[in-house]
């Protein structure tokens, strides 16, 4: 497997940033619940998969979520699916996504996900992986996401398929 050097640098900094914060700093990381977080399995020769999560901002500020990572994917990006002509498609979303003072982001099936490449090893139902989440002026988290089977009512739509 080759090394991953972005990935790297990404999850080093990630881990600066929160050493230089320190435990003893309260508040910016806490104004951040988490729920809901999840992703698609990966059999065995897909590289790929999406995750999803529930974010909610209980501070009185907008809070952005600027990236997703994982030492256990090569990249993984914030996308939405948006249907145009009733073609579904995927893009970034470059700017992040703010999540309103005490409101939430959803990630779900045919909205926003987390796009997950270049995994190292595949992902069965149960599986739990670890992916660090920063957002803009606050400490970055940690959420436990863990693998669960996708809903046959969640299939996603024929333009969107994973493989
Ligand atoms: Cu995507």
């Amino acid at each position: 497997m080759p090394l991953f050097p972005e990935s790297k640098t990404f999850a080093l900094a990630a881990t600066v940033a929160a050493l230089l914060a320190g435990p003893a700093v309260a508040g910016p990381a806490a104004s951040v619940t988490i729920t809901d977080a999840w992703l698609r399995p990966a059999p065995a020769g897909m590289s790929m998969t999406s995750g999803y999560l529930t974010l909610r901002n209980t501070s009185a500020q907008p809070v952005r979520l600027r990236a997703a990572a994982t030492p256990l994917a090569r990249s993984v990006t914030l996308h939405r699916s948006v249907v145009t002509g009733g073609v579904a498609r995927m893009e970034a979303l470059s700017e992040g996504l703010v999540i309103p003072p005490g409101g939430s982001a959803v990630f779900k099936p045919g909205g926003n996900h987390l796009m997950l490449e270049g995994l190292s090893h595949p992902l069965k139902v149960g599986d739990k992986l670890s992916l660090t989440l920063s957002f803009d002026g606050q400490t970055a988290t940690t959420a436990v996401f863990e693998v669960r089977a996708s809903a046959p009512d969640e299939a996603m739509p024929a333009g969107m398929k994973m493989r």
